[in-house]
This record gives C-alpha cells, sequence and structure tokens, in this order.
C-alpha cells in the first residue's frame, strides 16, 4: 500500500528511470539494440525491484499511467541520445506488462506516443509475454495484429517459462522470440539441454521469427548459440543494464 501511494510521485519526481542492456547480432558481433529495463530509487527504500513496483502497479490500476511513462520516457532517452539510431539500424525495445495490453486503449496510446514523438515506428520493438498472449487468444492476435500494422517489431519474451506452446504461437504476428535465460544458464548441462534450445530454435525460424537468447553470461554459450543459428544475444557478457549514454557510446555514438 506504501508503494502504490508512492507511484504516481515516483513517475512525476523521476525517481523511476530506464537502463538500458544491449543487443548483440552474433554474426557481425554489432551492437543493434537495447532493452529499456525499469528501475525505481525510492528516497527512503533505497532500490526497489520492477518486479515488485510492476506487480502493485498491476493491482492498484496504476499499470496503464506507468507504461505509458516508461514507454515515453524510454523513447526520448533514446532518441536524445541517439538521434541518427534509424541510419545505424538501432532497436529500442521495451516491455509490456500484462494489464497494459488487456486495457481498451492500449493500442491507440502506443500510436500515441509514436505520432508525439515521431520516433520511428520499426525503431520500436515491444516485449510481449506468452501468458499475455494465452489468456484471450483472439484478442491478442487482434491487438498484435494491430501493433505490427503500425509498424513496431513484436517480441515473446522469456520464452519457455509460461505454457504456451510454439504452435499456438504461430497465430500471432511476431517478429522475435527471446529464449528465457533459465535455458541459457542449462546449455552447461549437455546433450539434453542443448536439444532442447536447438529445437526451438528450429520451431521458431520455421515459424518465420528470429531468435533473441537472453542471459548469455560466458563465450561457451555465445558459441553454441551462435552454431544453432541464434541471431541476436543479450547478457552480461556483453553489458550490463546501463545508463542510455553509456549505450550510446558503446553503439559508437558520441553521447
Ligand atoms: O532488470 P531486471 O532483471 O531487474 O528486471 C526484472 C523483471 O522486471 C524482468 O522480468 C523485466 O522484464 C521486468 N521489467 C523491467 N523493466 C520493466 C518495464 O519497464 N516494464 C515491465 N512491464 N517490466 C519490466
Ligand atoms: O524478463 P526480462 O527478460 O525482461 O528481464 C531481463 C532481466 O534479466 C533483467 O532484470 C536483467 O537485468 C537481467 N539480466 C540480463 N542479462 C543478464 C545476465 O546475463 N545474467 C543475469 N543473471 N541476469 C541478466
Ligand atoms: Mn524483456
Ligand atoms: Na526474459
Amino acid at each position: 500500500a506504501k508503494l502504490a501511494s508512492a507511484l504516481p510521485a515516483a513517475m512525476r519526481e523521476g525517481q523511476i528511470f530506464l537502463l538500458y542492456q544491449p543487443l548483440i547480432d552474433l554474426q557481425s558481433e554489432a551492437v543493434i539494440g537495447c532493452e529499456a529495463l525499469a528501475r525505481w530509487k525510492h528516497p527512503e527504500l533505497g532500490m526497489v525491484s520492477p518486479v515488485q513496483f510492476i506487480a502493485v502497479a498491476e493491482e492498484t490500476g496504476l499499470i496503464g499511467e506507468l507504461g505509458l511513462y516508461i514507454l515515453h520516457r524510454a523513447i526520448r532517452d533514446f532518441a536524445g541520445a541517439i538521434p541518427d539510431a534509424g541510419s545505424k539500424n538501432l532497436t529500442l525495445s521495451v516491455n509490456l506488462s500484462f494489464g497494459q495490453f488487456a486495457e481498451s486503449e492500449f493500442v491507440d496510446s502506443i500510436r500515441g506516443a509514436l505520432d508525439a514523438t515521431g520516433f520511428p515506428p520499426e525503431r520500436l520493438e515491444l516485449e510481449l509475454t506468452e501468458t499475455m498472449l494465452a489468456l484471450e487468444p483472439e484478442r491478442a492476435s487482434e491487438t498484435t495484429r494491430a501493433l505490427s500494422a503500425l509498424g513496431c517489431k513484436l517480441a515473446i519474451d522469456d520464452f519457455g517459462t509460461g505454457y504456451s506452446s510454439l504452435a499456438q504461437l504461430r497465430h500471432f504476428s511476431v517478429d522475435y522470440l527471446k529464449i528465457d535465460r533459465s535455458f541459457v544458464v542449462d546449455l552447461e548441462g549437455g546433450e539434453g539441454p542443448q536439444a532442447v534450445v536447438r529445437a526451438a530454435i528450429a520451431m521458431a525460424h520455421s515459424l518465420g521469427m528470429a531468435i533473441i537468447a537472453e542471459g548469455v553470461e560466458t563465450l561457451e554459450q555465445a558459441e553454441f548459440l551462435r552454431s544453432a543459428g541464434a541471431e541476436v544475444v543479450q547478457g552480461y557478457l556483453y553489458g550490463k543494464p546501463m545508463p542510455i549514454e553509456d549505450f550510446a557510446a558503446m553503439a559508437g555514438e558520441i553521447a
């Protein structure tokens, strides 16, 4: 209850801010974009995890407002630090949460953010989870089609941790499948876990989706993923979530 009542002021006063984690193309090893990850520095409680404050926002009906705040802030940070993102082919990924996706004005709010900022839609990648698609598949299918029609890219986040199958995902227009970190960690377990990741990559490819592997921490993991045909990697091996200026410098910009 305390966090919920503090959230509106936290947004107003900039206590909630974003860090950006680089995404790397496995073939060229070039930086191709970043994922915005929200942080809350509470004046008394210190750092509050996004797991916690996103859940609080969901429970108290503030998620729509928080989601829009995060989207606008991410676009403003990114476009400000990297004015020529388009010519550099850099994308900005933003996480969506369940309550946001479920709101009837959701697609309009994304369109509104793009219109208000002039941000190129094809530079924006929205991360959804399996759970968001699975609950009301027909409505979700309509929503993903509307987002694609705006020109945005869509990714399924944390793939493998929910209950959907890849077969169900074929009903949605999705560009990327993000293989959850837990599968990347498991790769050390040998042939069994490696076969699981290979199968997920093959099926995603057969459905026209490219792969982003999350939580890559070792060169061995990166090498395996490259040999298995994954396109993009993200993880501490390449960079932790960082201020946008640091990301811009890493992507070859002068911040
Ligand atoms: O960055 P970190 O590992 O602390 O993130 C923890 C969890 O919080 C992850 O599941 C991540 O997807 C989620 N998260 C981080 N930032 C955001 C955000 O801006 N919006 C939503 N919906 N989830 C976020
Ligand atoms: O749910 P989502 O995939 O959006 O959350 C990503 C979370 O994983 C963030 O909290 C981010 O800080 C964290 N993360 C990103 N890369 C790594 C990594 O290489 N190792 C670990 N342990 N966590 C990571
Ligand atoms: Mn994510
Ligand atoms: Na994830």
